[in-house]
């Protein structure tokens, strides 16, 4: 693996002024920075040349094409960004920088041996394509530590929302109050040139993904636990931080908390946490207006907000039907849910045609640590009743379930029956993803995006041609 220590070396070993043909960058963040920012100024310039001769070469070359039905249904299928973390394939399921989940939990490391792994390897593999050795990922935590603390006024801006504010309403919230530190914000407002966006989108990204462990814990103590603060642990890895400050030190339950941190980070670009969140940044908002604009579509229902509905939906079976429905109860449920005009949660997908990979390691980690749950065998039950119902509706494309449709249970298990909070954990996660990304969108100098809407009665007259 080529990574920052080897660039040090060789830089060490020459006493020439021209610095081996590394850029002023990189040599600067060798003295200043991390071991991950050094690598990753190590590798821009050659996918910074990769994209210049890809528009030159293939500029003009068509890769679809677009339909009057992709226009009406939501541009849904439409190959139109580029997103360079993760790529959704509709069958396997979502690959980052090329690894499958569960490449992922064989290859990165893990706090203890055949654990789950730690979610700084993810965002390391994320932002460079590298899978990082144990002690890369010891730095990652270590910086990650000293960049977590709150600004003393973000309590009191949280304290200012009325008492039943959603917790993602106060996490996109807290986001937003965390933007007057951006870096990005104010290199930008001196005037600081293209090529060096990157480097402030870098220290903004890990400053925010450093607080946002905090930020949570502090909506969930203050919104569940009469605002009795756990205080951070500086030996602790990011994920075990959370489950720590949120309340929770149980080893399984922390293991859960880096699996959920791991395979909630990123599900390529377009999805609605993504997309929005790249969208904004198109406009060189800093990363915190970006992120922030990424949770508010996150608390969305048919997108992160699922995690919270699943859970709720299934209680509701539960009070209608006992511990033990029959399958055909669950039939009937599913049913009348469909037929009162709702979605059943938790399944379908707008690109998975398969069951989610991220909702089958969760199943097997139900598997092996809670197999005799009573919320999990209900699980089981929807995983074998559901997909029939939605494919008899003859209209479902994706029948089975999602990464949603099992989170809320193991967390349940462990004690966080606060479903509201879910998707503040999804948002955690998701971080880890559309912030890797929007480093490498200033890197690339992807332009603001600017698709092309068009009114009925113009698409009438395209499509009438
Ligand atoms: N229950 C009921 N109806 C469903 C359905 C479900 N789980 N999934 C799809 N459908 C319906 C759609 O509403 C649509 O109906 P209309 O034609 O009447 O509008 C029809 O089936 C075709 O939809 P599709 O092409 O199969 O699916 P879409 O790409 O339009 O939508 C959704 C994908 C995920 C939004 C959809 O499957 C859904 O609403 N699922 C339930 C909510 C959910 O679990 N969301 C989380 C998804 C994963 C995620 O983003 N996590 O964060």
């Amino acid at each position: 693996m080529r990574g920052a220590s080897s660039l040090l070396r060789r830089l060490a070993s020459t006493s020439a002024p021209t610095l081996n043909g590394y850029s002023e960058t990189a040599v600067r963040c060798l003295s200043t920075g991390t071991e991950l920012k050094s690598l990753l100024a190590e590798k821009i310039p050659e996918q910074q040349e990769r994209l210049k001769a890809l528009k030159k070469n293939y500029g003009g070359k068509e890769v679809g094409n677009v339909t009057a039905e992709k226009v009406i249904g939501g541009m849904r299928g439409i190959t139109g960004m580029l997103w360079e973390t993760s790529l959704l394939d509709p069958d396997e399921g979502i690959k980052f920088r090329g690894y499958s989940i569960p490449e992922l939990q064989k290859t990165l490391p893990a706090a203890k041996e055949g654990g789950e792994p730690l979610p700084e390897g993810l965002l390391w593999l994320l932002l460079t394509g590298e899978v990082p050795t144990k002690e890369q990922v010891a730095g990652v935590t270590a910086d990650l530590a000293a960049r977590a603390k709150l600004p003393a006024h973000l309590p009191a801006v949280l304290a200012a929302l009325p008492k039943d504010t959603h917790p993602m309403v106060q996490f996109s919230t807290a986001v937003l109050a965390l933007q007057p530190e951006s870096q990005f914000a104010a290199a930008y407002a001196k005037g600081v040139p293209k090529t060096k966006y990157w480097e402030y989108a870098y220290e903004d990204s890990m400053n925010l993904i450093a607080k946002l462990p905090n930020v949570a814990a502090h909506i969930y103590r203050t919104t569940y636990h009469g605002g009795k603060l756990i205080g951070f642990k500086q030996n602790l890895d990011w994920a075990a931080n959370l489950a720590h400050m949120m309340g929770y030190e149980e080893e399984e339950a922390v293991e859960l908390m880096r699996l959920y941190q791991t395979i909630h980070a990123d599900h390529e670009g377009g999805n609605v946490s993504a997309h929005a969140t790249h969208l904004v940044g198109s406009a060189l908002s800093d990363p915190y207006l970006s992120f922030s604009a990424g949770l508010n579509g996150l608390a969305g229902p048919l997108h992160g907000l699922a995690n919270q509905e699943v859970l709720g939906w299934m209680l509701d079976v539960k009070k209608q039907l006992g511990d033990n429905p029959s399958k055909d109860e669950v039939k009937d449920f599913v049913w009348a849910t469909l037929k009162s005009g709702k979605v059943v949660p938790g399944f379908g997908h707008a690109v998975l045609r398969k069951t989610d990979p991220r909702y089958m390691c969760q199943r097997e980690f139900a598997l092996k640590h809670l197999p005799d749950d009573p919320l999990f065998k209900l699980v089981s039950l929807f995983y074998e009743v559901v997909p029939g119902v939605l494919t008899e509706t003859g209209k479902v494309k994706n029948p089975w379930p999602n990464v949603d449709a099992h989170s809320g249970v193991l967390l349940q298990y462990y004690g966080m029956k606060e479903q509201n909070f879910y998707t503040v954990l999804f948002g955690v996660s998701r971080a880890l993803g559309v912030l890797s990304q929007g480093v490498w969108s200033r890197a690339l100098g992807l332009p603001i995006e600017r698709p092309k809407s068009v009114t009925m009665g113009s698409l009438e007259k395209m499509v009438q041609k």
